[in-house]
């Protein structure tokens, strides 16, 4: 294997922790590289069902080493709560994972922030998760932003969170009327979630920079999806993080040169969790039925996720920012029993059709989409791992999605553990 990103084609959800855990096995390194706690992917296999938000799928694997890049913003109260639920769970967390001293740490105020800041947008919330991530990466880039290396030294980040705090409680009193923070009250917690954090704290980029020059694989864990990039999603419906492929570069510290393929995940169907603009949604009983067979609620905030049908136009930008190599479809076996699906090709906007996404956030809204009609199946194909066995409906909908996407599928996911798989490189 060479070295991998894995990303979200669509709004995320689309079973990348899956697709992740089955690739880690080949895998010396696993790294996330952008987001935070407010990612849930899920593993299923024979040991149980673990949820992660900030470590690394891979961590599943004793020998790999699991990293948290410098594009991640870490909040140490999730973490150390998400390393106590695996540690019972039997997982082994030691040596084998690290936490890059440049990546940001997210501050109770950030959360306060995010949940104050929807609150006052009203019906124009972007339905964050409320963990904080957008108000953190802001401070990363007004260049105010605490990083987990400060945590080491705790007079640095004394200064800098005085110094934070005198504008943000100032921000917090006057425009959003919540409670003002303290610095002896979150100094003091901080520093001891330090105590419990440090033995993991390392320079990230010289370990994996070292782990490629010696050929070991690398595989990049994408977050979220490439709809909710901040730079080429559906803006401002978007997270604050680069969750398309040139993210795993900026965010690990690994030049693109030393990245040799990208792999897309999508959902044989589409979700989203959040606000914003979704041309193939259904607000019908068609889109409830998929959002209980495919049980869809968020792994983090148990929020019901929208459902609609597979959107190319969706696809086809994901392939192209993305620079994608291969595509792994999953949760087909959810369409089992859907007498017709459909499929958007192209949108309609102002009567004129376009088969490119477009930029425009209002255009996007007014888009409507164009559809071509699939005949279903009834067979059941959870599980199946041979494409041979799968009905000829369903080759028939891979096979125009594949064509479509303008990407091969090397893989076929139909049903969530690991080895309800099909591959078909
Ligand atoms: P945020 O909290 O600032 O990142 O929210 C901004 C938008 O990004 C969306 N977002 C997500 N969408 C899908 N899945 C995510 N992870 C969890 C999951 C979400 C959950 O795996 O189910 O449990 O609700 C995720 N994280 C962020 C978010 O909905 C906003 O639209
Ligand atoms: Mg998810």
């Amino acid at each position: 294997m060479s070295n991998l990103v894995v990303i979200g084609a669509q709004w995320g959800d689309e079973g990348k922790g899956k697709i992740v855990d089955i690739l880690a096995r080949d895998a010396d390194v696993v790294v996330r590289y952008q987001g935070g706690s407010n990612a849930g992917h899920t593993v299923i296999n024979q040991n149980g069902t673990f949820i992660f938000h900030l470590i690394p799928s891979g961590i599943l694997y004793r020998g790999t080493l699991c990293v948290i890049g410098n594009g991640v913003v870490v909040d140490p109260a999730a973490l150390i709560e998400e390393m106590d639920h695996l540690g019972g769970q039997g997982v082994h967390i030691g040596k084998n994972f690290i936490i890059s001293q440049r990546a940001h740490l997210i501050l109770p105020y950030h959360k306060a922030i995010d949940k104050a800041s929807e609150q006052s947008k009203g019906s124009r919330r972007i339905g964050t998760t409320g963990r904080g991530i957008g108000p953190s990466y802001a401070d990363k880039m007004s260049r105010i932003g605490i990083r987990v290396g400060d945590l080491l030294n705790p007079k640095t980040f004394r200064t800098k969170l005085e110094e934070n705090l005198i504008e943000i409680n100032w921000f917090l009193e006057q425009l959003y009327k919540v409670e003002r923070f303290e610095v002896e009250k979150v100094f003091q917690q901080y520093m001891s979630y330090a105590e419990r954090l440090k033995s993991h704290i390392a320079d990230a980029v010289t370990r994996v920079n070292k782990m490629i020059d010696n050929r070991k694989t690398i595989l990049f864990e994408g977050a979220q999806g490439t709809h909710l990039d901040v730079d080429l999603g559906t803006y401002p419906y978007v997270t604050s993080s680069s969750a398309t492929a040139g993210g795993a570069a900026t965010g690990s510290g690994v030049g693109p040169t030393k990245i040799d393929a990208v792999l897309g995940v999508a959902k044989a169907y589409t979700t989203r969790v959040g606000s914003g603009p979704f041309p193939t949604e259904l607000s019908d009983e068609v889109g409830r039925g998929l959002q209980e067979r495919g049980k869809e609620y968020g792994s983090t905030t148990g929020r019901p996720r929208r459902c609609g049908w597979f959107d190319t136009v969706v696809m086809r930008h994901a392939t192209k920012v993305n620079g994608l190599s291969s595509l792994a479809l999953t949760k087909l076996d959810v369409l089992d029993g859907c007498k017709e699906l459909k499929v958007c090709t192209a949108y309609r906007y102002q009567g004129a059709l376009s088969k490119d996404m477009p930029a425009d956030l209002q255009a996007l809204q007014e888009s409507e989409p164009v559809y071509k009609r699939f005949k279903g199946w009834s067979a059941s194909t959870t599980g199946l791992t041979t494409y041979g066995r799968l009905p000829v409906e369903a080759k028939r909908y891979l096979e125009y999605i594949a064509e479509q996407a303008e990407c091969p599928i090397d893989m076929v996911s139909t049903g969530s553990k690991r080895d309800a798989t099909i591959i078909l490189k």
